[in-house]
């Protein structure tokens, strides 16, 4: 259902259930769970893509006629679980988009940190035509990129975002043709895996937080960081090497 590969110190993980136009079911989010908690030594990024026609239509139907509220609210913290270690995992993950990025396929994007998004990709959240709600961080997650009412009108009204206006309303932060969004985003995993950990622990563990604390926490919580961050071998390293020439300048 999943497929991984490890190329270089990068970890490639495909959704594999193109006939279903991976839909997501129990089996596949325990697997992402397992694979993000489990991430090689050595990896220093992660892509996420769909095999077929669609990046994902989102949880698989099929499984939800038979739950019971109580089994409802614990197969919704699975999958809060399973997507918080995609967002709080060892790595920062690029997801590459194409075609449907739908309910829960938008929970799982909206985990990572960096979306790419294909020209044929489109963004929806149907759980409100469907006379459900999205349980999958979604509403947590997808009001930090697009604003609550973005996402009250997507689930209101069944509004479909396309690839472009995704791209302006903050769902993905980059757009490439169709085809070409894996070599994107791996373009972008071997920067993200050239920083200093540090700098990448920073920005995936402790920037989350500061964005969800109050203006007085936030400022400490960020001092904290920027003097553990400098204090970093690495970074005296870095700052050597650009003072002296040695380092590429912003923009080459
Ligand atoms: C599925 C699913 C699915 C397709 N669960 N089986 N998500 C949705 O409400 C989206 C529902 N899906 C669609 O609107 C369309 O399938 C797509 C626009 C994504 C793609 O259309 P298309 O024409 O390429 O494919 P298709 O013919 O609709 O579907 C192909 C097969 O995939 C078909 O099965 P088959 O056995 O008849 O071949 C479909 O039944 C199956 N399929 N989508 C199960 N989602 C943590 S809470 C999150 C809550 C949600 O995510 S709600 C949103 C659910």
């Amino acid at each position: 259902m999943l497929k991984t590969e490890v190329r270089d110190n990068i970890l490639l993980v495909a959704l594999n259930r193109p006939d279903k136009r991976n839909a997501i079911n129990d089996e596949a989010i325990l697997a992402i769970e397992n694979i993000f908690s489990t991430i090689p030594e050595g990896v220093k990024c992660a892509v996420i893509y769909g095999e077929g026609k669609h990046f994902s239509a989102g949880l698989d139907l099929s499984e939800l006629t038979e739950r019971d509220a109580v089994q409802g609210v614990y197969h919704s913290r699975m999958w809060h679980r399973a997507l918080d270690k995609v967002q709080f995992g060892v790595v920062p993950v690029v997801a590459v988009l194409h075609g449907a990025c739908i309910g829960g396929g938008l929970e799982l994007a909206s985990a990572c940190h960096i979306r790419v998004a294909e020209t044929s990709t489109f963004y929806a959240l149907p759980e409100g035509q469907r006379g459900i709600f999205v349980g999958g961080g979604a509403s947590v997650r997808v009001p930090k990129l697009i604003g609550m009412a973005r996402m009250t009108d997507m689930m209101l009204t069944g509004r479909v975002y396309t690839a472009d206006e995704g791209l302006q309303i903050g769902l993905s932060q980059y757009l490439a043709d169709n085809g070409g969004g894996l070599t994107k985003a791996l373009e972008l995993a071997h920067k993200i895996a050239s920083n200093a950990g540090m700098t990448n622990f920073a920005l995936t563990h402790v920037l989350p937080r500061i964005a969800d604390a109050g203006q007085d926490a936030g400022l400490m919580l960020e001092s904290l960081m920027a003097a553990i961050a400098q204090d970093a071998p690495e970074a005296k390293l870095r700052l050597r090497e650009f003072l002296e020439g040695r380092s590429k300048k912003v923009g080459e």
